[in-house]
């Protein structure tokens, strides 16, 4: 474990002499040999960095000197990021897991991004994002997205370690004791999606999120189909070599949904809140009706109703119904959630961390969304790592706009190869005190684990033609 420095070391000191006091040092120390050494030694740093080089607390100058890219699938496909520093024991654990095209944002990494790496200061976190981001000319998209996120976690990561803090500290303190937490509850009919809430609500959840197979189609997002809740779990075990394809039809799943809530609370009484998933399949009108005829079972939110391009189309379904509404998780840019949340068409942005950039992407659209009434729901499906469910929280109990946080617990085997995380109490998530995000990679364990190819289901329509998944 790493122990940061308390005392400013020798190295430390020539740190902050500068150009002016490497000159000056000239005359009574150096030869005219070393002193032109030590101004193009400097002006290299500064190059690499952006600007010139300066650190936290008189600890020395730090540099990136390794990027590893770990591919992994501990019951399903991770792809982590270990950057290392110069600093002995020193290195920051990312996670840049892309569901479906992980060996994508692993080459993006080691081919594209980690040579530009090598060298820089990891403490300039802001300027690596731009660099990374602005850099390439061909911005954005979401393997690039994916990569850049598992580096920026990987510097806050050090950050923290650095200054013994974490990450939350780093954003601001803590702005409440937890981040209530939300989990799936799935079923082949009524009755199963009762008892698997009901399950959720003995172990403390407070808020679940509902979806159930739909009569005569043969899979929708989010529900078993035909096969129990544990063996429809989505996991690689149960994915195909190549793409299972499922059948969506609006009609019955608009019939089926409000039944559903209906039914829910009944059984399940006000107090839970309850959350449902269109998984952006849905066309603007549709999505209007459904919103309107779930307004009286109160929701928490709907979530996603239609696809990432058409966000001017919220505000048909704003003009029908009162049922909040969340978007995003599809989002690779900032600039995606400008219209939404600038004219509130939307009460939850719910971008996902892993996919936007890390939490330098993450606080820009949280403050963007305080401004406007908009409450944060960050992502949290399996299919990302730990340490990105860690950034979500650190992010979630350092900001005031907080929201809700999903969430999924992980398996001892994906445990076994990532430890840490955050941990779940009561209703709330929560992270420890551990300096930076509190993930760690154990690298031997990963390679007990390849890569294994697999993708996520995709669908059609009943005439064969291609629906939204
Ligand atoms: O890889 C796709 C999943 O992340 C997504 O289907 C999960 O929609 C999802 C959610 O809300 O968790
Ligand atoms: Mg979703």
């Amino acid at each position: 474990m790493h122990k940061p420095l308390s005392n400013i070391s020798q190295l430390g000191r020539r740190g902050f002499l500068g150009v002016a006091g490497v000159a000056a040092l000239s005359h009574s120390l150096l030869s005219r040999r070393q002193v032109v050494r030590a101004l193009l030694a400097k002006d290299r740093l500064a190059e690499n960095t952006g600007s010139s080089a300066g650190s936290c607390r008189g600890l020395p100058p730090l540099k990136i000197t390794d990027v590893r890219v770990i591919v992994t699938c501990p019951d399903r496909n991770y792809v982590l990021v270990k950057v290392l520093t110069s600093e002995p024991g020193l290195y920051g654990v990312g996670d840049a897991t892309l569901n479906g095209r992980e060996l994508a944002v692993a080459a993006d990494l080691e081919q594209h991004i980690s040579p530009l790496l090598i060298g820089r200061d990891p403490e300039q976190i802001e300027d690596t994002w731009q660099y990374l981001y602005r850099g390439p000319y061909w911005r954005g998209g979401p393997v690039q997205m994916t990569a850049l996120a598992g580096i920026d976690l990987a510097l806050w990561d050090i950050k923290g370690k650095r200054a013994n803090m974490p990450v939350y500290q780093l954003l601001g303190g803590r702005t409440r004791t937890g981040a209530l937490a939300y989990t799936h509850a799935s079923g082949r009919n009524l009755v199963e999606v009762e008892g698997v809430a009901r399950r959720a609500l003995e172990r403390g959840f407070k808020c679940v999120r509902a979806q159930v197979a739909i009569p005569g189609l043969e899979g929708t997002y989010g529900t078993p189909g035909n096969k129990t809740p544990e063996a429809a779990a989505g996991r690689v075990a149960n994915m195909a070599e190549l793409p299972q394809t499922e059948v969506f039809e609006p009609a019955p799943y608009l019939r089926a949904v409000p039944r559903l809530f209906e039914y829910l609370r009944a059984k399940l009484g006000p107090e839970v809140e309850l959350l449902h998933d269109c998984h952006e399949k849905l066309d603007p009108i549709q999505a209007a009706r459904l919103a309107h005829d779930l307004e009286p079972y109160h929701l928490f939110f709907l979530e996603d109703c239609l696809r990432p391009e058409y966000k001017e189309s919220f505000r048909l379904i704003r003009e029908h119904s009162t049922t909040p509404l969340a978007m995003g998780e599809l989002f690779n840019s900032l600039w995606d959630c400008v219209p939404l949340i600038k004219e509130q068409l939307i009460d939850y942005i719910r971008c996902d961390l892993g996919h936007i950039g890390g939490i330098t992407a993450a606080r820009k659209v949280a403050a963007l969304a305080e401004l406007f009434q908009v409450r944060t729901a960050w992502h949290g499906p399996g299919d990302i790592g730990p340490p990105t469910h860690a950034a979500n929280v650190h992010v979630d109990i350092s900001i005031p706009n907080f929201g809700i946080q999903e969430m999924v617990f992980f398996p001892d085997v994906t445990r076994e190869v990532i430890s840490g995380g955050p941990e779940f109490k009561d209703g709330y998530m929560n992270v420890s005190d551990l300096p930076g995000l509190g993930c760690d990679v154990n690298e031997e364990a990963a390679k007990k684990y390849p890569y294994r190819r697999a993708y996520l289901p995709t669908a059609r329509r009943k005439d064969g033609s291609v629906q939204d998944w």
